[in-house]
């Protein structure tokens, strides 16, 4: 039988600092707007809102050093560490409403951190049609959206690879990655180097969805802490407009379903961020709305088989 259903708490981090294409700084109320308190509350989810975070402004700059805005980075990781940290040590399940992916450095750092203390197994499923491996040295583009798996491996700068505490945050087989398609150069050796189980777009055509999912969540079990970091552009661009890196050649709806019934099933979802949702480039607020859909289903509404 499960536990007692934990409390989500939904920590706004309007950034878009680590990109640069400005808007995903409006995600968290798109998401608000979509209904995501409401929906899950219908699944009788306990959750509580607790608002924004509130870091520095965009200043929209070119990179220096290989990094874009890398104090602002560094100082919204800081504060929504805490933020989530503090949500964790309370017994909640946070649930950050991004902003960009930088965001997962913090936000996987606090749950690192957590996990450390409590002796508990972590895992990360990565969805994303991106890696996220590049470094100062590699990045295209400066962009620190394009770097978290990077840093929490332990390659990045101090500031953002030290915030857990340990350096690395996650060791290669606690992170696995679901629906990649995009990837540069540099990274691709990177990302092989430091041995990161990655399933891209050619593994679900392959194998399909319920078989690259089996394969990802295979040691997740009873007590093993489940961290989700949830890119929107993961989903296919025809369902999802909504973001600003859009690659073509997503999982579609119902692959994207199962994927998140299948998380679900493993009853072990303990935090969860939703990140890269761009409401300047969304159409009627559609893609906000379908994250806020697939959300239901992660945290278990199912059609027919009641669990
Ligand atoms: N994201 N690999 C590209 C870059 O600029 O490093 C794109 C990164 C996208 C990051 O979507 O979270
Ligand atoms: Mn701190
Ligand atoms: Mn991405
Ligand atoms: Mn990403």
């Amino acid at each position: 039988m499960a536990e007692k259903q934990k409390t989500v708490s939904l920590i706004g981090a309007p950034t878009d600092v680590g990109a640069s294409r400005r808007g995903s700084s409006m995600g968290p109320e798109a998401l608000r707007v979509a209904g995501i308190a409401q929906a899950l509350g219908r699944l009788g989810v306990p959750v509580r809102d607790c608002g924004n975070i509130s870091g520095p402004a965009n200043p929209s700059l070119p990179p220096v050093d290989g990094f874009r805005h890398l104090n602002e980075v560094v100082q919204w990781n800081h504060l929504l560490h805490d933020a989530v940290y503090t949500e964790l040590s309370k017994g909640r399940l946070p649930l950050v409403l991004g902003g960009d992916h930088c965001l997962g450095i913090g936000s996987i750092s606090a749950v690192a951190r957590r996990c450390r203390e409590q002796g508990r197994l972590l895992r990360v499923l990565w969805l994303d049609a991106h890696v996220d491996f590049n470094t100062a040295a590699i990045t295209p583009s400066g962009n620190v959206h394009g770097m978290p798996v990077a840093c929490l491996c332990g390659y990045g700068p101090e500031k953002l690879v030290r915030m857990s505490g340990h350096v690395p945050a996650l060791s290669s087989e606690q992170i696995r990655q679901v629906g990649v398609r995009s990837v540069d150069e540099g990274e691709k050796r990177l990302v092989h180097e430091a041995g990161i189980e990655v399933f891209d777009m050619r593994a679900v055509d392959e194998l399909g969805m319920r078989q690259v999912m089996r394969s990802a969540l295979r040691d997740i079990d009873d007590g093993v802490h489940l961290h989700v970091s949830f890119d929107v552009d993961f989903l296919d661009p025809d369902i999802a407009p909504g973001v600003a890196t859009t690659v073509r050649g997503g999982p579609s709806y119902r692959e994207a379903q199962l994927c998140m019934e299948m998380l679900a099933d493993t009853g072990c979802l303990s935090s969860l961020d939703i990140v890269e949702l761009n409401p300047a480039f969304d159409v009627r607020n559609q893609t906000a709305e379908l994250a806020v859909d697939l959300i239901e289903s992660l945290f278990g509404k199912s059609t027919l088989m009641g669990r």
